[in-house]
């Protein structure tokens, strides 16, 4: 493995993307992962790689939302897991909520290595190895559901997803949550609720937003229910396109503290 030295100023980008090849290595990801990975990157890139006031806004309403359903079910792909496998171990039992292993390109070596990953990152129960149910109108692999997972789900937690699932999941009635960095895609247009943000930040930023409402008053809860009530998606993803294109036009290239290097 490469050794990255700390005083890089693309540390923490580089020290994750040897993550991301050695996931490779491991049948987590795909190599397709690492190019999706990257398209991810940009975008961080050109939003400062901070959690903005857009992505704050759908936590608090993924939050509640996801407390407040009755079957919770967070779908887990290759990425997902090598990026926040452990955050999202943590996140299902805070919820509670399932976890199901979920894949674009599915093979029963990765199902069964990103299964037995969220075991060792302390995951009692992971449905995907099971998987047999077809949801309609989807013609790839991610068709295939746990009978006791996404099918039966109410909502349904996708952390990065890829494009036309959102949209069958719709249509049979589950309300969908995502997180992606890309505000313009059809799986953030789509869902009820968009996270625009990394997904290595947002889901400790949602645990944590779960904590606070579980150990909250009435009232809060009160404030965070009406808030999910009134959440639009399309709002808040219009905000997130308005504020990257204020975030870049701050950029000057002679002032050397505007760049994101
Ligand atoms: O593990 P598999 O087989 O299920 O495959 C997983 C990938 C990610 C390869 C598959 O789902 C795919 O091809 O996804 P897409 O269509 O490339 O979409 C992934 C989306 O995630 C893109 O819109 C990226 O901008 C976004 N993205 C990438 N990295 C991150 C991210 N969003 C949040 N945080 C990231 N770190």
């Amino acid at each position: 493995m490469m050794r990255i030295p700390e005083s890089h100023p693309r540390y923490e980008s580089l020290v994750t993307r040897e993550k991301m090849v050695n996931a490779v290595k491991d049948n987590i990801i795909v190599q397709e992962g690492l190019i999706a990975h990257g398209r991810g990157e940009a975008y961080d890139y050109i939003m400062g790689e901070k959690t903005k006031k857009w992505a704050i806004q759908a936590i608090k309403a993924s939050a509640v939302t996801l407390m407040n359903a009755s079957y919770p079910v967070i779908s887990v792909n290759g990425n997902a897991a090598a990026l926040a496998g452990k955050e999202l171990v943590e996140l299902s039992k805070i919820i509670p909520a399932k976890l199901e292993v979920n894949l674009f390109h599915r093979s029963p070596i990765r199902i069964r290595k990103i299964c037995d990953y969220l075991r060792s990152m302390g995951a009692t129960e992971v449905l995907g190895e099971d998987a047999e149910k077809l949801i309609e109108g989807i013609e790839h692999s991610r068709s295939y559901s746990s009978p006791e997972g996404i099918i039966k789900a109410d909502v349904v937690f996708v952390p990065l997803e890829d494009g036309d699932r959102a949209k069958a999941l719709k249509a049979i009635g589950k309300k969908v949550i995502c997180i992606d960095l890309n505000p313009l895609s059809r799986t953030a247009i789509t869902s009820d609720i968009t996270i625009v943000d990394n997904i290595t930040r947002a889901i400790p930023l949602l645990t944590e937003e779960i904590k606070k409402i579980k150990s909250g008053t009435e009232k809060e809860l009160e404030e965070a229910n009406a808030f999910a009530t009134e959440y639009s998606n399309r709002d808040v993803l219009k905000e997130a396109v308005e504020g990257i294109i204020e975030y870049l036009g701050e950029f000057n290239p002679v002032r050397s503290d505007t760049a994101n290097i």
